[in-house]
């Protein structure tokens, strides 16, 4: 296990942290000294002096646990009186520079609504603010900054640039203002911070892109508290390979989360709620966006019936069980049922459960998105458990860690309806050409897929996929989108700080 406290590493040159006999990841390396080399180029002409560091955060490739991290079940995922900020892009012309000033004794207004690239680091630089009050109570008043951003995260596609933009962002005001932040506490401030975009969000992402370790999933578990575990992938005969392939329908989750995943946040709560209140159980507080989560009514029943002591997997079953049991309407509730179920009028249902973020919904899912979020959380222990008997990875065990992938995906697509036509399409096309499983990864509703699969199979599937899916949806496409489109992930290392630019 890691230690959450553990600082944030620091290292004097890129070449330090990729430093390693292993062939496929020195060109990496090269290729992230070079756009290191570009950045620092680039900086240097924008603001005529030489950055004083570079900050940087990965992005994350969900392996399985999908839509759970808010329920808080475990997971596998791969600088007066004010200051300003002048922030360029290295593409200023998708993402224009912009100056703003920071106030130094009030926080910045972050509007979710009016969507801009620079929220996402304004919501790091308020999320570290935030911290630094606390940390220093007689005041900060925050360095002035002069930044340039670089990302090859694709937006908007399922694989959380934004965490990595708002961990790098949040990261790199601390360091400016000479705070040597632990990798828990980025986590924390990162994880609110990116609420004040307005996307009710688990900690997966940022988990993620500030834990990761290179070579290695991440295991996060975020109840009862949080913690990681970096888990090896073992050597098989044919080597375990993970592609990711976007499917270019692009989900903006800021405009449609009250329809999609917020609504999916305040529907798990409120199965957690009525759950709670049909056996007669008081949930405490948890630190789930609204509080109470359905890992912690998984908690207190278990308490309930002496059973703590279960295997995981069998309290699963109870909970799995109870959920059949309770909620028998598969077309959903309407909130007159359940401010009946929950004894409540249907007034303060809406201030309890629906007025932190907007939802729009006549009808909440609750038997179907509970059961997805339980199921889920079981096939996640059933692949780490499969993954921990390292030794007998045979080819039988590797093709149940597949299925565990396609099941994932087949309850994403029918229970929690967050997969998109086109994901099920691409999903089939690389099934059949050969991968062992294969799903989306992120918050769905189009966005990225992964895909598990032979290093032997990875022509057959790409070239299934370029003809059967980007050629006839996208005829028009470039070779270099084509490229983009279709990458073998890398677990690659959390967030770190280069300071010998
Ligand atoms: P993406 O799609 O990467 O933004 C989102 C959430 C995660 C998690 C997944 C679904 C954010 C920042 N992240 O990921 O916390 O709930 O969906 O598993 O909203
Ligand atoms: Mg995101």
């Amino acid at each position: 296990m890691a230690t959450p406290q553990e600082l944030v590493p620091q290292t004097e040159s890129i070449a330090e942290v990729y430093a390693t006999d292993d062939a496929s990841v020195n060109t990496a390396a090269a290729e992230h000294q070079q756009r290191f080399t570009n950045l620092v180029s680039q900086f240097n002409k924008e603001y005529s002096h030489r950055p004083d560091f570079v900050a940087r955060s990965p992005g994350r490739v969900n392996i399985i646990g999908e839509h759970i991290d808010y329920s808080l079940y475990d997971i596998v995922p791969a600088g007066a009186a004010e200051s300003t900020v002048k922030i360029a892009n290295v593409s200023p012309e998708k993402f224009p520079t912009r100056e703003f000033s920071v106030p130094h004794k009030t926080d910045i207004e972050i509007d979710p609504k009016k969507h801009e690239w620079i929220n996402y680091f304004k919501a790091g630089l308020l999320g570290a603010l935030k911290f630094l009050r606390k940390e220093r109570p007689d005041g900060i008043a925050p360095v002035s900054m002069e930044i340039l951003v670089d990302g090859n995260v694709p937006p908007g596609g399922g694989i959380s640039s934004s965490a990595a933009f708002v961990c790098a962002s949040a990261l790199a005001v601390m360091k400016a203002n000479n705070h040597n932040v632990s990798k828990q506490d980025l986590l924390d401030l990162a994880v609110v911070s990116e609420r004040a975009v307005g996307v009710y969000s688990g900690g997966m992402d940022q988990a993620a892109s500030i834990f990761s370790k290179r070579g290695f999933l991440l295991y996060t578990q975020f109840f009862p508290a949080f913690a990681v575990e970096h888990v090896a992938i073992p050597k098989a005969a044919d080597e375990i390979t993970f592609l990711m392939a976007q499917s270019f329908v692009t989900s903006n989750k800021a405009d449609t989360a009250p329809r999609h995943y917020n609504l999916r946040v305040a529907e798990c709560t409120l199965a957690a709620a009525i759950l709670a209140k049909n056996y007669d159980l008081t949930l405490p507080k948890d630190n789930s966006s609204l509080g109470y989560s359905l890992r912690n009514f998984q908690n207190q029943l278990m308490t309930k019936e002496g059973r703590l002591g279960d295997p995981l997997k069998y309290q699963i079953d109870s909970v799995i069980q109870a959920t059949q049991d309770l909620f028998t309407k598969e077309e959903g509730y309407t909130r007159e049922e359940m401010a009946a179920l929950l004894g409540t009028s249907v007034a303060d249902l809406e201030t309890e459960f629906l007025s932190s973020f907007p939802v729009q919904a006549d009808r909440f899912k609750l038997r179907q998105r509970a059961l997805h979020c339980f199921k889920e959380a079981r096939r996640v222990l059933d692949f780490k458990a499969c993954l921990a008997k390292a030794s007998q990875l045979d080819e039988k065990r590797i093709h149940y860690l597949g299925q565990l992938l396609n099941e994932s995906q087949e309850s994403c697509r029918d229970s929690y309806e967050c997969s998109a036509p086109e994901v099920d399409e691409i999903c089939a096309i690389a099934r059949k050409a050969g991968t062992w499983g294969s799903r989306l990864t992120g918050a769905g509703w189009g966005g990225c897929t992964v895909h598990m699969l032979p290093q032997g199979k990875v022509e057959a599937v790409t070239t299934a996929l370029r003809n059967e899916y980007y050629l006839k949806h996208f005829p028009d496409i470039t070779a270099e989108k084509l490229q983009e489109a279709m990458v073998i992930s890398k677990p690659s290392n959390g967030s770190f700080v280069v300071t010998g630019a």
